[in-house]
């Protein structure tokens, strides 16, 4: 699948399209959901042009891989998420495709926390 510079989160990346911004650094965004699942549901994209997580994983430089998990990490810290500092702790996942149910063909991670959020996987 070739990367559709039209999506909406392209579109928050050019500025088009106002966010919620929660952090950021050189290689990635993070900002909150439009549509929260939890008392904290944040996002985090790369700032290059990914369709998913498995074209980020096998396409993007070592520094973009490094960066964008360096900015998972400091926003489950700020958010109060991190196993470290006693939270309850939280769930990263990132949804891929028809079967996966991605929305928005821009690689993102979805940081959820601040509730139980159940069993996913029997
Ligand atoms: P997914 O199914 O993994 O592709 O989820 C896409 C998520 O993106 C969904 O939880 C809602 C969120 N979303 C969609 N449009 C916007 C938007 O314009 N702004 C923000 N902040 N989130 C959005």
């Amino acid at each position: 699948m070739s990367y559709d510079t039209s999506n909406i989160f392209a579109r928050i990346l050019r500025g088009e399209i106002p966010n919620d911004t929660v952090a950021e650094n050189e290689h990635a965004l993070a900002f909150r959901d439009i549509r929260p699942q939890a008392p904290v549901h944040v996002l985090v994209i790369p700032k290059g042009a990914y369709v998913s997580y498995d074209d980020f994983a096998a396409n993007a430089s070592d520094a973009e891989i490094v960066g964008f998990h360096r900015l998972v990490a400091q926003v489950a810290q700020s958010e109060g998420l991190s196993l470290a500092e006693g939270s309850q702790g939280f769930r990263a996942i990132t949804n891929a495709g028809a079967h996966g149910v991605q929305e928005v063909p821009h690689f993102h991670l979805h940081l959820l926390g601040g509730r139980p959020l159940g069993r996913m996987l029997q």
